[in-house]
């Protein structure tokens, strides 16, 4: 590595990146272009984040339209007129009964606001001693504290591992190879994993757990779609027990599943909902925790000028940000965005499971938009055949990402069917050309 770099780039390996850079410079639609002026086909939406294509001109438009009105105005005490329009509009989209939102920076943020939320709304009821946080191993909140802790990514706790917060505990992952493999959509094996909830209830007793927090399809770990019926068991235990449930929305909102939020794809309508990503397509930073009105209104008690909840940010609400997110929905509204990326979905499903026999491929899954094929590790390098699938398609083209060995997939909401084969004829000739 040259010692002249200073950038640290997250989530990478730094000293190989620095060797070969790989450097974007320039996006438009569905296209990246390099500092080399390759174009490259982005098969991941950004980071799950920019469904609708990069540089949206309505989007640009808005951004720049809001950064000359109103940069910035305090957010605590005051606020803007974006904020407000944009809080009301997310609501507007939610499940019924889910009317509040708060506005953090991030997926991470979001995460850790509903959890503090979470806390608050039960000693708010006189149920101080409701503190035990439960996750999912494989689950991915983000990497503050709350949310690594929650999370269940090994790799992300390892290194953290005696900060992590106390009073966590984690209900199971719902993949099995064995019981799942190759399943289109949802898998019918695997509602009885819910049950591992109550596991938990009898352990901690249930009277100390404060929330339960998922992702409904997991993305980071590499795509696990949640069985038939296991979210709505989930819901159904976290009600017998009074603990609420947190659906981490970061990426499967916004379209992603064919619908506005997974909750409302599955049927299932969480207490909260985090989000970020595709609140803004990415184009600026922000996220929003939609909070049930029951959550809500039993926070807005006592004096009426007492701060509710100690908690939030110097950009919580921004107005640039705002104005993002304003004119993300309405594309998604002009565009019918989400029914696009539903209609596409049969030929997603169907693409990806052309691997389902391909060389090194041990299961492949999806669902809407999102897709992972699972690769063998190689003896003694495991990660390596997803990262080396990851660097031939880029070099090819075509930008798809690898979470170890699992190759992910998440095109853009209004993908073409001509874009959809290149992106997996690309993966393809990777997977050929692996040793
Ligand atoms: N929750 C979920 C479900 C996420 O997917 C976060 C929280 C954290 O968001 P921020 O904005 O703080 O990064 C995420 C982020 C991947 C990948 O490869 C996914 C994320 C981030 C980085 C990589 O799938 N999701």
């Amino acid at each position: 590595m040259s010692k002249d770099q200073a950038y640290w780039l997250p989530f990478t390996a730094n000293r190989a990146f620095w060797q070969a850079p790989r450097v974007i410079k320039a996006a438009r639609g569905h296209y990246y272009t390099t500092d080399d002026g390759r174009q490259l086909l982005d098969g991941f939406s950004g980071l799950w984040t920019s469904g609708l294509g990069h540089c949206h001109p309505k989007i640009v438009a808005a951004v720049q339209e809001q950064v000359a009105t109103l940069d910035y105005s305090m957010g605590f005490q005051v606020t803007n007129d974006k904020a407000i329009a944009l809080a009301d509009e997310v609501a507007a989209m939610a499940p019924a009964g889910m009317n509040r939102v708060f506005f953090t920076n991030s997926g991470s943020e979001s995460a850790d606001t509903a959890l503090k939320i979470a806390l608050a709304y039960h000693r708010a009821r006189g149920e101080s001693q409701r503190t035990r946080l439960i996750g999912r191993e494989r689950g991915y909140h983000g990497v503050n504290f709350g949310g690594m802790s929650v999370g269940g990514i090994p790799g992300n706790r390892k290194v953290f591992s005696a900060a992590l917060l106390p009073g966590v505990d984690h209900i199971r992952h719902t993949h099995s190879l064995s019981d799942m493999a190759f399943s289109r959509g949802q898998p019918g094996w695997g509602a009885h994993l819910a049950d591992d909830l109550e596991r938990l209830t009898l352990l901690h007793d249930a009277s100390n757990i404060a929330a339960l927090i998922v992702e409904p399809v997991a993305g980071s770990t590499g795509i696990l779609v949640p069985p038939i019926g296991y979210l709505q068991r989930l819901r159904e235990i976290c009600d017998k027990h009074g603990i609420l449930l947190i659906f981490d929305e970061v990426i499967t909102a916004f379209g992603r599943v064919g619908a506005p939020f997974a909750a409302e794809r599955f049927g299932v309508v969480p207490d909260m909902i985090t989000t970020a990503k595709g609140l803004t397509n990415g184009v600026i930073p922000m996220g929003a925790v939609i909070v049930s009105d029951k959550v809500h209104a039993a926070l807005m008690q006592g004096p009426g000028q007492m701060i509710e909840l100690f908690h939030g940010y110097t950009y919580s609400g921004h107005p640039v940000a705002a104005a993002a997110g304003l004119a993300t929905l309405a594309v998604y509204r002009e565009e019918d965005s989400f029914a696009r990326a539903r209609a596409i979905e049969p030929l997603f499903e169907e693409l990806i499971h052309s691997f389902d026999s391909a060389p090194h491929v041990v299961d492949v899954r999806n669902f809407g938009l999102m897709g992972g094929i699972e690769l063998s590790a190689r003896d003694g390098a495991p990660g390596a055949r997803g990262f080396e699938v990851f660097l031939k398609c880029f070099e090819a083209g075509v930008v798809v990402r690898n979470s170890g060995d699992i190759v992910q997939f998440s095109p853009f909401l209004d993908s073409t069917p001509d874009e959809l084969g290149r992106i997996f004829d690309c993966v393809r000739q990777a997977l050929a050309s692996l040793a």
